[in-house]
């Protein structure tokens, strides 16, 4: 029988039969692995802060910031009893993808044992966009064909590519808007071609003082210049999964939403600008607090049940994570209850996608 690798080595020499073939067991691979990931009420577990991110949260912290950390926070997360209940994916970062328990188990194998997808975070980070002073375009794409089959033969079976917008009174301009759109849709196209799922996430900031509003305007135009450009690069919508930020005001906005009112302006941004094709949006958590981040997924449930095209779940990092971080402190004496906070709040945000998270849940972990 002809392996795959062999046959995508042989694209070019191939049949037009053929190839379309290895094309519908491309597709076939892929719409696997979007169903797993947004399989029930997991969601996914995003663990890929960059060196510099992971340091930074580190020192908040206090615990010292050395790869040896780094590996043994990894550690704990990937070790944490039960987390394949509640998370199907686990977003890694290039250094943790290579990193193993101290019993010498890869991170990517204990996180199959437990049933997750080990996905991985391909892009370089941001750097400023010339022509458009104080933003950022996010780089990556030189070698990406190259480092995807890598990261495949390692085991990732999905890929994170962050694009990075801020608001002010000038900002976004229609060319940062324009050339990172871009870069997502041809991100995710490579990525299908490696038989990767793309996660395609356009961060939509809360820094700043604008109104709810602002971000939803703001949010829906790149959204729209997002799936213009998807479709232009013929990125296949089935075998994508959305990661937008919810439709908050800025952090230092005076007029802050209630519940109601994100969950309601969220889902009608979305509706606006996502197509049904799309099988799954997973938000981030973008600097809101565990509790309210988890709230917020809830009440959308809670009034939008049954009545949207996609499926709508979690990539929180922070929202899952800092309050185990705090509980941690790098000390291993505190890892069982570290674990223990991690598995509950991942639990909770379980809970918000079936609509059954109230607050007094917060309570049985003090
Ligand atoms: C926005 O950040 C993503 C979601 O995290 P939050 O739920 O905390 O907002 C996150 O996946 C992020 O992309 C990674 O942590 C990598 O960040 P850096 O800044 O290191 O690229």
């Amino acid at each position: 029988m002809l392996c795959l690798s062999y046959l995508t080595k042989t694209w070019g020499r191939c049949p037009r039969s053929l190839i379309g073939g290895i094309k519908s067991m491309k597709n076939k691979e892929l719409l696997n692995t979007v169903n797993a990931l947004l399989a029930g009420d997991k969601g996914l577990l995003a663990m890929d802060e960059s060196t510099s991110t992971i340091n930074k949260r580190f020192e908040e912290v206090g615990i010292p910031q050395t790869v040896e950390y780094h590996r043994a926070y990894r550690e704990l997360i990937v070790t944490t009893p039960g987390l394949g209940k509640c998370i199907s994916g686990a977003i890694l970062y290039d250094e943790t993808i290579y990193q193993a328990t101290k019993a010498g188990v890869l991170f990517v194998d204990k996180l199959k044992q437990t049933g997750i997808i080990p996905g991985i975070k391909v892009d370089e980070g941001t750097t400023g966009l010339a022509g458009f002073p104080g933003e950022k375009i996010t780089v990556g794409l030189d070698g990406l064909s190259q480092r995807l089959a890598k990261y495949y033969q390692l085991g990732a079976r999905f890929a994170k590519w962050r694009a990075v917008i801020a608001i002010n009174a000038v900002m976004p301009s229609r060319g940062c808007i324009e050339a990172n759109m871009h870069a997502l849709a041809r991100y995710a196209a490579m990525c299908q071609k490696a038989g990767i799922v793309p996660i395609v996430e356009p961060e939509v900031l809360m820094d700043g003082s604008h109104s709810i509003k602002k971000c939803f305007d703001v949010t829906q135009k790149v959204h729209h210049v997002l799936f213009d450009q998807l479709f232009a690069q013929n990125v296949n919508l089935h075998a994508v999964i959305l990661k937008p930020n919810m439709i908050l005001p800025g952090l230092s906005c005076p007029r802050q939403a209630d519940i109601a009112t994100v969950a309601e302006a969220t889902v009608t941004c979305l509706l606006q600008s996502v197509p049904a094709a799309v099988p799954g949006v997973a938000f981030l958590s973008g600097g809101q607090s565990p509790e309210l981040a988890t709230a917020h997924l809830n009440a959308m449930h809670v009034k939008y049940k049954g009545k949207l095209p996609w499926a709508l779940t979690f990539s929180f990092a922070r929202a899952i994570q800092q309050p185990a971080m705090e509980l941690w402190k790098g000390n291993d004496e505190n890892v069982k209850v570290a674990q223990e906070m991690l598995y509950h709040r991942a639990s909770l945000d379980n809970a918000a996608r079936r609509g059954q998270y109230t607050p007094d849940m917060e309570k049985k972990f003090d």
